[in-house]
């Protein structure tokens, strides 16, 4: 029995089409961070033709809209093969999306609170050598892709790092905090500097959230 992340499958309306979650805070809400041009251009249109593409490629399958997207994620070898890899691209970058939306908040408090902090220090000695690690992983993703903290099949915590949008999921690994390292992400108030985008994004951290995810996910 696969336990599911309770805040990211209800993105998933009653066997209705997916649905793009909500924004809860505005477009310059993690500003100096993130921008407000990058945050509206990455939720209304990048987000939103992950999304369109997702539902287009599960139009002639009624069946497949009635699942979560993380049960389509967690096997692709179940899915159609003539959707598979749109369903890989777009319902990677939906989730992925909606997980990095949650993760992000102009209230962070900046270095992880009660279990996640525990845990993160119990794995990887301190906070300061997690974020090295985890910041490394994202600078060192060659092109397009993700930096993860997941929890991993021993119910371990995992830095690691995915290409393009494919999903942790699939590798049976379970996301509790990620960072978009694509350049749609920050090139157009970080131009190529990649580093300084990781390094500020840390202060938008929600581990309120990340907590509370770990703790559902563990
Ligand atoms: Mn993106």
């Amino acid at each position: 029995m696969i336990v599911f992340h309770i805040d990211i499958h209800k993105y998933l309306l009653g066997g209705k089409m997916f649905a793009l979650p909500t924004l809860k805070y505005s477009f310059s809400a993690i500003e100096p961070y993130i921008d407000a041009q990058t945050m509206e251009i990455h939720y209304s249109k990048h987000h939103q033709a992950y999304l369109d593409n997702l539902n287009k490629a599960l139009e002639k399958y009624p069946d497949l809209q009635t699942k979560y997207v993380e049960e389509l994620l967690i096997d692709l070898n179940l899915v159609p093969e003539e959707i598979r890899t749109a369903v890989r691209n777009n319902g990677g970058g939906y989730v992925n999306h909606a997980l990095f939306w949650e993760v992000m908040s102009p209230e962070s408090t900046k270095e992880p609170i009660k279990d996640i902090k525990t845990a993160i220090e119990n794995t990887f000695g301190s906070f300061d050598n997690f974020k090295q690690q985890f910041s490394q992983a994202a600078l060192n993703r060659f092109g397009s892709g993700w930096a993860w903290l997941a929890i991993n099949e021993n119910k371990q915590l995992e830095i690691m790092s995915t290409a393009n949008q494919d999903s942790p999921i699939s590798e049976g690994k379970k996301p509790v905090l990620g960072l978009d390292v694509w350049e749609h992400a920050y090139y157009l108030k970080y131009h190529n500097r990649r580093q300084e985008y990781i390094e500020n994004w840390w202060n938008v951290v929600n581990w309120e959230y990340v907590d509370q995810l770990y703790n559902a996910s563990n």
